[in-house]
């Protein structure tokens, strides 16, 4: 079945958090203005623009340098109460050094968090959505465990200047798509192909910068700023192809690869037991002396295990899940991982070749992430639909509103303390390597006119009246 049960009547309860998210590189443009740094993605962008399906870049994307008072004009037209943006970390560091501070950087957040405030819409702030400084991929990138340092160092800065205003920060944004597509298949900044040797060393890295950054709000900022800090995971939910044993055990296998691969370290401390076994006899096999996952040292275990506030989860889409034959050859973490997947027959297709509508994996993921890693509140920080520029976009009010419903009976039939949502995105923006041929928004963006003119779609006439309404239905009852 498509997994579609009936969209709950029930209300949202009155302390759920409604929101719409965005991340600078894809929206603010203004990539070398006022002293700006230069990041990983004006680099990967410039150098050879066929890397980004139009051929077009994030140079000037939604224009949000300029028009941040719009965009907190359409959060409040929406009537969302939580904004989830990121912070550039070249726009405030232009080297990625603490070395020299860009005043300009500080003030335009400054100025963005204030109207915010104004707005009595609260901030959730990411401190790093792929936009890397290029002097530190200089220095080997998430390759160098050093970089968890610089981390440091910037974060203790961004949490000194907004802290008092910001209360809720979500380290690194999705750390296994920036490892596999950044340092695996290469489809991203910087483009590494390291499929074998370079994807587990770069989730190490992330960790350890992760725990540094969370460790450093700890010491320093808790006792007086009183936010919370924790770091935003990507992950699918995986059904097993069939009743076989094997394929029960592969879908286990696609979530440990997955998901567990950066919660396990943060929720119960070191990798995945079935990454350690796999990867290390795959390794051995493959001619290496050790293994290519690296090892945390008990300290490192220690130090990473038990960072969190709260749970920052992306969920968009599943996968079926069956185990599958890689012989002995090329090193890869396909081959660690042993799976192979695939979309159910009857789920919806998106506009992105990813993402299938399976509304029920949304409730069956908020069980699994709850249950295995008690991390006593979720924020689903971002799930959300592609579609083509129409403003007619249907698909993606019936995805959401599945997807919302799933996620709502999560809260009421099972106890799953969810305590927000930001949809991605507040507004169509620079889809990485597909440029702006996908459409995320609930706001349209027209990208060839200079003002870059935003229209809402039906969804956010949709997203409006369930955000006044906290209902999915025409009409609901008490929840
Ligand atoms: C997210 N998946 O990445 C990113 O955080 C956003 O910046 C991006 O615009 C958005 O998704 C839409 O692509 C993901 O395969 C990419 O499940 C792929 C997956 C999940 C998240």
């Amino acid at each position: 079945t498509s997994g579609f049960g009936d969209i709950s009547n029930k209300t949202f309860p009155e302390t759920f958090k409604f929101g719409a998210a965005t991340a600078a590189y894809q929206v603010e443009g203004a990539w070398n203005e006022d002293g700006k740094g230069e990041s990983i993605w004006d680099k990967f962008v410039h150098e050879d623009p066929t890397r980004v399906k139009d051929q077009l870049n994030g140079d000037v994307a939604c224009d949000s340098y300029h028009k941040w008072q719009e965009d907190i004009e359409l959060l409040k037209e929406l009537g969302v109460k939580l904004y989830r943006f990121s912070i550039s970390w070249p726009r405030i560091l232009p080297n990625g050094t603490p070395n020299k501070i860009n005043q300009a950087g500080i003030d335009y957040y400054r100025k963005v968090i204030n109207g915010l405030k104004e707005a009595g819409i609260e901030p959730l702030v990411t401190l790093y959505h792929w936009d890397l400084p290029v002097h530190l991929l200089d220095l080997g990138g998430w390759l160098n465990e050093d970089i968890a340092d610089y981390f440091g160092d910037y974060a203790r800065i961004v949490f000194k200047n907004f802290g008092d205003d910001v209360k809720l920060w979500a380290t690194i944004n999705e750390p296994k798509t920036t490892c596999m597509n950044g340092y695996g298949g290469g489809s991203m900044a910087p483009g590494l192909q390291l499929l074998a040797d370079g994807v587990y060393k770069c989730a190490k890295v992330q960790l350890l910068a992760h725990a540094k950054a969370y460790h450093i709000y700890q010491e320093e900022f808790a006792a007086t700023q009183k936010g919370k800090v924790s770091i935003v995971i990507d992950a699918t939910y995986n059904e097993p192809a069939s009743d076989s044993a094997e394929d029960i055990a592969a879908a286990e296998t696609e979530t440990e690869f997955n998901l567990g691969w950066y919660a396990n370290p943060i929720y119960l401390g070191d990798w995945p037991e079935v990454m350690k076994a796999q990867i290390y006899n795959r390794s051995l096999q493959e001619g290496y002396s050790f293994s290519r996952l690296p090892a945390f040292t008990p300290e490192q275990v220690a130090y990473v295990n038990g960072t969190f506030d709260f749970f920052g989860l992306n969920m968009y889409t599943s996968l079926i899940a069956a185990s599958a034959d890689y012989p002995i050859g090329e090193p890869s973490y396909y081959s660690d991982k042993g799976t192979a997947t695939t979309h159910g027959v009857d789920w919806t297709a998106s506009e992105a070749d990813w993402l299938y509508s399976y509304p029920a994996g949304m409730r069956k993921l908020l069980n699994i992430v709850w249950n295995k890693y008690n991390p006593g509140s979720i924020y689903v920080t971002e799930n959300g639909w592609a579609t083509n520029d129409t403003l007619a976009d249907q698909s993606r009010i019936d995805y959401l509103q599945g997807y919302l419903s799933n996620l709502l009976d999560a809260i009421l039939e099972d106890g799953v303390n969810v305590v927000g949502y930001t949809t991605w995105s507040l507004m169509d923006n620079f889809e990485w390597a597909q440029g702006y041929t996908q459409k995320f928004g609930i706001i349209q963006v027209d990208f060839d006119s200079p003002n870059r003119t935003r229209t809402l779609r039906e969804s956010a006439r949709w997203y409006q009246n369930l955000v006044s309404t906290r209902c999915l239905v025409d009409e609901c009852v008490d929840s």
